[in-house]
């Protein structure tokens, strides 16, 4: 094998930690805006950014300028990178930036490319756009634009709430000897883990538990509030990092009504998960809402032995789908054992019968739900279950 190395790009973009320098990973969030599909500038400029040792959070197609700018404030992006195509950057442009101040982080910097003619440019700027990057621009220009946004994180000039939180968390995670020690703590009523196989389906599965919640509670009147913490891989090579798990959640129509955390980690480094919890918990209420009294957990895709997240929530729920290997494999020990409830989702795909009768054999007295995420059936069910009602 000489001559070959593990390090070969994946993409036409070499592979390097561009960011070890910097006070802290870059966290970036491309946003699109607008009713079109290209996505394909967008995709290209997120692996290079994830390449060169960036978080990328993407939040997925047709968001609304609010919605784009309640996911940089929950994930307390360093700087929004809005890819616009379709001819709606001198509308949009402007939204977001009103946006950023009605949700309380009006300093994040955002900066848009795409389809923008010369004579828009300045008129952006004057709007406030930080800077403008017309097709054609280089992806190196992208990212140094973007390291270029990092400040060290202090304290967030916003009285919001979950803007403090999402800032808390930042460092929390990254350097939690800077925590402020006068930030609430307390535990939610429920912490309730998701864990499974990638490619299970549990980012979907989670978006379907959090909506029902938040149904459910706008529908009785009740005041509490959801959190989700999504955790994606972060390279090893690079620490880089693609977190795309918020492009499940349909944020434009839930608004505030859930709180959303995507975060890096490596392996299964859940050091920052208790104070990542308890500072949820804590947070204060926005007028008129309640606290995040249920929170779920979802991990990485996760191999047979990857049991840690037990040790963190008080209920787990491990997602399997059909077609997944033989009735040996139900045998080992590792990820099964620490089921709390079992959930075979894609329940509508061949194999499930096999699937939930060989979990059923293994379960005992936990119970063995089905699902398919992607239609929210079996969903309702599933969540009284982790509920506990
Ligand atoms: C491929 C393409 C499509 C594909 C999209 C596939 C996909 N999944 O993305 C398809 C065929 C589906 C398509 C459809 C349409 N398209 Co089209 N499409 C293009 C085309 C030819 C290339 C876009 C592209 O992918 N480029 C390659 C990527 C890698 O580059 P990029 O997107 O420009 O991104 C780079 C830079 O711009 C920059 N960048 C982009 N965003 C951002 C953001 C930040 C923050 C930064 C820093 C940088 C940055 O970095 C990227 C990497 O270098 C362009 C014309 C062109 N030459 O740009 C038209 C174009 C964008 N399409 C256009 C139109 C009108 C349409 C349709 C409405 C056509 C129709 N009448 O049906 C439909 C809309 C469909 C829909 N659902 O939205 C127009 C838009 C006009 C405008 N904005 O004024 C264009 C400009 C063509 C034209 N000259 O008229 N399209």
């Amino acid at each position: 094998m000489a001559g070959h190395t593990l390090t070969t790009p994946t993409t036409e973009f070499e592979r390097k930690d561009r960011c070890a320098e910097l006070p802290h990973r870059p966290r970036v969030l491309l946003g699109k805006m607008g009713l079109d599909g290209h996505d394909r500038g967008v995709k290209v400029i997120a692996r290079a950014l994830r390449d060169s040792g960036v978080h990328v959070i993407y939040s997925g197609l047709w968001q609304t300028p609010r919605s784009l700018a309640i996911s940089a404030r929950d994930e307390d992006v360093d700087v929004i990178a809005a890819s616009m195509m379709s001819n709606s950057h001198m509308v949009l442009g402007p939204r977001l930036l009103d946006g950023l101040e009605l949700v309380g982080r009006k300093d994040i910097p955002v900066h848009m490319g795409g389809i923008l003619p010369e004579k828009d440019i300045a008129e952006l700027k004057q709007a406030g756009v930080a800077r403008c990057f017309p097709t054609g621009t280089g992806l190196i220009e992208i990212v140094e634009a973007v390291k270029s946004a990092v400040t060290v994180r202090r304290e967030v000039q916003s009285d919001h709430p979950t803007a403090q939180l999402a800032r808390d968390l930042s460092i929390a995670h990254e350097s939690p000897e800077r925590l402020r020690p006068d930030a609430k703590r307390a535990r939610p009523k429920r912490v309730i883990g998701i864990t499974g196989s990638p490619g299970a389906g549990k980012s979907t599965l989670v978006a379907a538990l959090a909506s029902e919640h938040a149904r459910r509670a706008e529908k009785s009147g009740s005041k509490e509030r959801v959190g989700v913490v999504a955790f994606d891989p972060m390279s090893p090579i690079t620490s880089g990092a693609l977190l795309g798990d918020r492009l499940r959640v349909d944020f434009n129509r839930l608004e505030e009504n859930v709180f959303y955390r995507s975060l890096a980690i490596s392996g299964e480094d859940y050091r920052s998960l208790d104070a990542v919890i308890e500072l949820i918990g804590g947070c204060e209420p926005i007028e008129g809402a309640g606290t995040f009294d249920t929170l779920f957990i979802e991990t990485v895709g996760a191999g047979q032995n990857e049991v840690k997240i037990r040790e963190h929530v008080d209920r787990t729920a491990v997602v399997l789908v059909p077609g997944m290997g033989d009735a040996v494999q139900m045998d080992k020990a590792g990820i099964l054992e620490i089921a709390d409830l079992f959930v075979c989702n894609k329940a509508d795909h061949s194999g499930q019968n096999e699937l939930v009768r060989d979990l059923r054999e293994i379960a005992g007295k936990r119970p063995v739900f089905e699902t398919v995420a992607t239609h929210n059936t079996g969903v309702p069910e599933l969540y009284e279950a982790l509920m506990g009602t």
